[in-house]
């Protein structure tokens, strides 16, 4: 008899959801799976139509059938959506329900309540944060890095990089990593300031990191994109463009990893200012994607690797996404890539896809890896962190351990095999 009556409960509470007389009041994500092409044609309309936030695919072009989207749908815009997909018959499933918890939860601060047990590289920071420990970590490490100003950003805030370099080797080669080209995306500094934790905490300690270390300097940008980044903190956590304002349209940002030259704004990408995948005026037209490439360009002849880090998925990208030919060394960055989600699997149990950008998710022109490709780093990747869509962007500050640790063994595993293939010996290879 109680059984029977939570089911009419139950079976009322879902009604009144479904016909909109009980008013959503959390920001939700939905996941919806189109299976006629009329279901991607209403996807594709709710998605610009109305206010939400494609998650995945990036863009409404690339909605085709029998493939998840992931929609970020506020509060209240929740009934007039759901709505729209009850009538058309498009079932969808709440993938979280209660959105602005995760988001509080991600900017807490609980670095003064003592029963957090968590580090603070365990939880995300504001950009603020982020600059003071920049700062804070070249002043404490005085003879191993270095704070090297690369540019600065629209709104005019500092681009800054950290140079890690351990030794004065002549003829020394290195690696660049760039961290939050993408606004919304925040495991991805989180994962440059681990990055950075590890090297000068492990040095000396594990053998990888430091045959790494010894043989090649390495360039960290931890916030490529601060005018975004701080947007998503402040106003809109779904922001992912930086903040540059045109002449001719109220809408705001580029997508700089639509900006560089690299068949800009081909197929995959938009002229139009209000999609997220707009590429700007030209090539390098934003100042942060030009301060990178003007320091790639000046230091074409030293660096040996680029990595670029992106979420969420869980993939490791190469070269190309800006056509669908090979790139010429094809062969040996999907050997790299394969070894590298090996590693991740072995570790961490946790499954990385990996290939060219353009056959393995779509095709992305003016993406900055592609054009440290062309410009003569032949190993040059887009890694693309946790999750594969539970929390997408909202990913729990617990989960930035486990996300990192695997995205580290990878870069790992990665730049070993650059030095292996690009230098000789000077003391005995270890093993991974
Ligand atoms: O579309 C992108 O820029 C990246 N995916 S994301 O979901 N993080 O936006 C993938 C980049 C792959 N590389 C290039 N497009 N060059
Ligand atoms: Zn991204």
């Amino acid at each position: 008899m109680a059984t029977l009556l939570l089911f009419f409960v139950f079976l009322n509470l879902d009604l009144l959801l479904r016909t909109g007389h009980c008013r959503e009041t959390r920001d939700q994500i939905l996941s919806i799976t189109p299976k006629t092409q009329e279901h991607v044609d209403i996807l594709r309309n709710v998605s610009t139509q109305y206010e939400t936030a494609l998650w995945q695919p990036v863009s409404p072009q690339y909605i085709k059938e029998e493939t998840q989207v992931h929609l970020f749908v506020p509060a209240n815009s929740s009934e007039t959506v759901k709505n729209l997909l009850q009538r058309h018959a498009v079932t969808h499933e709440v993938l979280l329900a209660n959105a602005n918890e995760l988001i509080e939860m991600q900017t807490r601060n609980d670095s003064t309540d003592p029963r957090s047990g968590s580090t603070f590289y365990e939880r995300y920071h504001s950009l603020e944060d982020i600059y003071y420990w920049i700062n804070r970590t070249a002043h404490d490490n005085p003879n191993t890095v270095k704070v090297i100003l690369v540019g600065s950003s629209y709104e005019k805030r500092p681009l800054y990089a950290l140079k890690l370099s351990f030794n004065n080797r002549t003829n020394k080669k290195a690696m660049w990593i760039d961290c939050g080209i993408h606004a919304r995306e925040w495991v991805s500094p989180a994962f440059c300031l681990w990055f950075v934790h590890y090297s000068l905490s492990f040095y000396n300690i594990n053998q990888d990191i430091t045959h790494i270390l010894d043989n090649m300097d390495v360039y960290v940008l931890p916030v490529l994109n601060p005018d975004g980044y701080k947007y998503s903190w402040t106003s809109n956590r779904m922001w992912r463009k930086n903040r540059s304002i045109s002449k001719t349209t109220s809408c705001i940002g580029v997508d700089l990893n639509r900006n560089f030259d690299a068949n800009w704004c081909t197929e995959g990408a938009s002229h139009n200012p209000c999609t997220e995948i707009y590429c700007g005026m030209f090539p390098e037209s934003e100042p942060e994607s030009q301060a990178v490439a003007n320091f790639l360009r000046s230091h074409k002849d030293t660096v040996q690797l680029y990595l670029s880090i992106h979420s969420y998925s869980q993939m490791l990208l190469f070269p190309y996404s800006c056509t669908l030919e090979e790139a010429e060394n094809h062969r040996d960055l999907l050997e790299m890539a394969q070894e590298a989600a090996q590693k991740i699997r072995r570790y961490y149990r946790n499954t990385y896809r990996y290939g060219a950008g353009a056959k393995t998710i779509y095709l992305a022109p003016g993406g900055s890896d592609d054009w440290a490709y062309n410009l003569g780093i032949k190993y040059s990747f887009t890694f693309e962190l946790q999750d594969r869509g539970r929390y997408g962007f909202l990913l729990p500050p617990s989960h930035i351990s486990g996300a990192c640790n695997e995205a580290l063994i990878a870069v790992k595993t990665i730049a070993l095999k650059v030095i292996e293939k690009t230098q000789a010996p000077t003391s005995p290879s270890p093993t991974v």
